[in-house]
């Protein structure tokens, strides 16, 4: 499909706090929570946009900012030689004294940066999701049909109604949402299948003109959040001006039947382990290796994984594992789990269905189970994590409903 010639400007929100993910959001916003042992969320919405070609893009961020600052200006800031940039924006406060109320009131408080660029088109994604996706192919599909709003849109299981927006569509015309309901504890399923309905994935493609209108009356009305799904959307839906982006269409080069289409919300501690162990999978769910379209990040300066036999029964090894640069295991045994770097694992130790977040270290004869491990957690000689979670509890560790055990940054256990 030939390239549009509008004018876009991308707008990453990434102010959320996400509540959901403590610890591991203790001090650190949602966005640059680690992931896939190299990577931070952020990466993934910035690859996409990047590899779509569009490289105009502002981050809204808020909350505890400041490592995701510090991953966009020493990761994200390319060469501003043929007008490209990612630009972190903290929240200004520019319109009145109160921090951004909702996504929308984010957006709305740094208009002077849109009104800067006038860019024709404003594609808006969210900062927090694992996946791949070519915003272009969603923006040609905005300009053909004339919409003045454009919502991406991914099947999810009916139950899960109250986690996300409800697009509901016109049966006559299947491109164009009919309402729109935030996060609604029940829904209607699809024609065709009454166990799934058609979810929101926060990714939204609009005019900026129509855009302008729409933020300037949500600042002004006293019914609202100020949200892109609890308000935007259901303003554009009303009026017959929002469109329908069938994610399931997007086409991705190197994507195989496995990984189509794959996409998550990883916004509680049991969809962030989950999509972790997607990665690990035999044929992973999702394919980190697809170099046609890359995830890009700081991989820095580290040195390659090593792996030492320290001794007959000291065979360090990882299977079915992700290992990251500067990870040393010396005699020590890692199964179905994700290394971050500069992780060292020590002589008889286990570690099984976990992920270790960069610096985390296992001494002699400790063991961990299905747990999440952050930043810099060590484990003393012969400690647990994860073989009990009542123990883990008691020790003042998150242990989810599912049994996985979350261990706060730094902690020595
Ligand atoms: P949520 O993710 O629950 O649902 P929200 O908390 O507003 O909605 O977060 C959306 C995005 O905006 C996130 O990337 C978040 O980091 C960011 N954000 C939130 N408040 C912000 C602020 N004040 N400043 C800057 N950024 C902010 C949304 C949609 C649903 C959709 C799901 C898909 O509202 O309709 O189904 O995403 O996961």
């Amino acid at each position: 499909m030939a390239k549009n010639k509008q004018k876009i400007l991308s707008i990453v929100l990434a102010g959320g706090e996400g509540t959901r993910l403590m610890p591991l959001t203790r001090d650190r916003a949602k966005p640059a929570v680690p992931f896939g042992g190299v990577f931070r969320l952020i990466d993934f919405p910035l690859s996409n946009l990047v590899n779509s070609d569009y490289r105009h893009i502002v981050v809204l961020t808020q909350y505890k900012s400041h490592s995701l600052d510090r991953h966009i200006s020493q990761m994200w800031r390319f060469s501003s030689l043929l007008g490209n940039y990612v630009s972190p924006v903290p929240a200004q406060q520019r319109l009145g004294k109160h921090w951004y109320l909702g996504s929308a009131d984010a957006i709305y408080q740094t208009i002077n940066i849109i009104e800067d660029v006038q860019p024709d088109i404003v594609v808006i994604v969210g900062a927090d999701h694992v996946y791949r996706m070519d915003f272009g192919q969603m923006v040609e599909q905005h300009i053909e049909s004339g919409a003045e709003f454009t919502v991406a849109g991914i099947r999810q299981p009916i139950e899960q109604s109250n986690q996300f927006g409800v697009i509901d569509v016109d049966p006559e015309h299947p491109n164009q949402i009919k309402s729109f309901l935030e996060k609604p504890d029940t829904c209607a399923g699809l024609p065709d299948d009454p166990n799934m309905f058609l979810a929101s994935m926060g990714n939204y493609v609009a005019n900026t003109d129509a855009l302008f209108d729409a933020l300037a009356k949500d600042a002004k009305s006293e019914d609202t959040k100020h949200d892109m799904g609890g308000d935007i959307a259901p303003y554009f839906a009303a009026r017959n001006e929002a469109g329908v982006y069938d994610f399931n269409s997007n086409v991705i080069p190197g994507s195989t039947d496995t990984d189509h289409a794959y996409w998550r919300d990883v916004g509680t501690l049991k969809q962030f382990y989950d999509a972790h162990m997607d990665l690990i999978a035999y044929v992973p769910e999702f394919n980190l290796y697809n170099q046609a379209w890359p995830i890009y990040t700081n991989s820095g300066t580290l040195p390659p994984a090593k792996f030492i036999h320290a001794g007959r029964d000291r065979l360090g090894h990882a299977t079915d594992s992700i290992v990251s640069p500067g990870v040393i295991v010396s005699g020590g045994e890692v199964h179905h789990s994700v290394l971050s770097p500069n992780v060292h694992i020590h002589s008889w130790s286990q570690v099984v269905d976990s992920i270790l977040f960069d610096g985390v270290v296992v001494n002699r004869r400790a063991r961990v189970y299905k747990a999440i491990l952050d930043k810099n957690v060590v484990l003393t000689e012969n400690s647990t994590v994860g073989i009990d979670t009542e123990h883990d509890l008691a020790r003042g560790f998150t242990v989810t409903p599912e049994g996985i055990t979350v261990v706060p940054k730094g902690t020595v256990v």
